[in-house]
């Protein structure tokens, strides 16, 4: 019975040592695991998935007011060949961009090239680009330019901190799902509605600067490439967002007191090759209604530390703070293992 109830204890304390180990590896697994997805989940655009009636390249041929024109433009926007401007850098100009073909794919991602420069030093510049991905066109409004109860998804390269008093550190940019319902709080540059996002520091650089929204079987995720190596970094990568089909691609862009250049360079739409079951086809995808089922719905307004580590990438000093944890937890884990083995040893002798 002694024995018996000590293999019983042995046992726990072995499960639990090995839970321990289970425990300390799961985040090096996880990160292991994030590393490998962010690694091959966007890819460079395939020529052959690219969709030119939903492209926006140079010299910009089609792009106008008549009838056959794929891309129209309203407000500020000027259309050069080797740039559309949404707005010079002059204060209180509002312009966009609208694809006017409506988008059928179920799955695609759109890579936007853009520039925004300006004179304006540290802090006094905005607002931002706006890219859109909705059932309104050419709907002049006051976010960004374009209108502030839209429906579909709207991803907001915010240069301008309006609230100063938030921890996120600005350019900003940041995603929001909007059903038609949803106000957009310029206040607090859209936090209550938001996503998820990333802060980059994307003015005035001497290259071109990209980011990626895929829309994938409920998947929304948002890369960018700032540093001009043909990488793209995570930004946004969240599950459970509803899109429907027959929506339109836009671009808008606004200024205020303060101001910048906000030109977008192309905008190149590619279609993913993405099988769906027999219900998900069968379905009417143009009656979607737009939403996001977060288990905690906007990311705003919780103390969530998952949140951020979710939607910021990993910095260099957090792998190896995770690497250091898990480092002391095998150590842990090894010294643990030895003292039990020494003391079932020891007890074991006892025994003969
Ligand atoms: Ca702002």
């Amino acid at each position: 019975d002694v024995l018996s109830r000590s293999m019983v204890s042995c046992i726990g304390r072995v499960s639990k040592m090995r839970g321990f180990c289970t425990f300390i590896s799961r985040p090096l697994l996880f990160l292991l695991l994030h590393f490998t997805l962010v690694q091959c989940d966007i890819t460079d655009g395939n020529a052959e998935h690219l969709k030119r009636e939903h492209s926006l390249m140079k010299p910009y041929q089609g792009v106008g007011s008549s009838p056959s024109s794929q891309w129209d433009f309203w407000g500020s926007t000027l259309v050069t060949s080797s740039y559309v401007r949404l707005t010079p850098d002059e204060r209180s100009r509002q312009g966009s961009i609208w694809n006017t073909v409506p988008v059928y794919l179920k799955d695609w991602e759109m890579h936007v090239q853009y520039k925004i420069h300006g004179s304006g030093k540290k802090n006094l510049h905005g607002d931002g680009i706006a890219i859109w991905y909705t059932k309104e066109r050419l709907h002049p409004g006051s976010v960004f330019g374009s209108n502030a109860k839209f429906h579909g998804l709207a991803l907001f390269i915010d240069t301008y901190h309006n609230d100063e008093a938030a921890d996120r550190s600005f350019p900003y940019i940041y995603a929001i799902v909007n059903n038609g319902s949803l106000p957009y709080d310029h206040g607090n540059d859209g936090r209550n509605s938001e996503l998820g996002g990333c802060s980059s520091e994307i003015r005035n650089k001497d290259h071109d600067t990209y980011l990626a929204i895929r829309y994938s079987k409920g998947r929304l995720t948002v890369m960018i490439d700032i540093d001009d190596k043909n990488e793209w970094k995570e930004c946004i990568d969240i599950g459970g967002v509803r899109l429907p089909t027959g929506y339109y691609f836009g671009a808008s862009a606004a200024t205020g007191d303060l101001s910048d250049n906000h030109d977008i360079i192309s905008m190149k739409m590619y279609q993913l090759m993405v099988e769906h079951t027999p219900d998900e086809d069968s379905l009417d995808w143009t009656k979607i209604e737009p939403s996001v089922s977060l288990l905690k719905s906007p990311k705003d307004n919780i103390d969530d530390p998952t949140g951020n580590f979710r939607s910021t990438p990993l910095t260099g000093w957090k792998v190896f703070l995770l690497l250091l944890c898990a480092l002391l937890g095998i150590v842990v884990c090894g010294v643990v293992g030895a003292v039990v083995f020494q003391k079932r040893q020891e007890r074991n002798r006892r025994f003969y």
